[in-house]
């Protein structure tokens, strides 16, 4: 889920409605890794629990949709992050 998005500029409500599996509205650690273990090969366990942290930026332990767009928004810059340190 995560690849696929990652390419596109405005899917991160698809994105989110798609990982919020109970529709709470947020995404909690548990809905972030089921995603993140069902798609991502890229992500290992340690890698989920810090990107999981990356988008929770006030650190609630939640999710919401202001935080994935924040991170979308922000995504070659991590993404360049992400290739500085392979
Ligand atoms: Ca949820
Ligand atoms: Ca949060």
């Amino acid at each position: 889920m995560i690849g696929a998005f990652a390419g596109q500029e405005t899917n991160w409500v698809e994105f989110f409605n798609a990982i919020d599996v109970d529709k709470s509205n947020d995404v909690n650690f548990e809905e972030f890794q089921t995603a993140a273990q069902d798609r991502a090969t890229m992500i290992n366990q340690t890698n989920i629990e810090h990107v999981f942290k990356l988008f929770d930026k006030n650190g609630d332990g939640s999710i919401d949709i202001d935080e994935i767009k924040s991170v979308f928004q922000n995504k070659m810059e991590l993404q360049n992050n992400k290739e500085k340190r392979a």
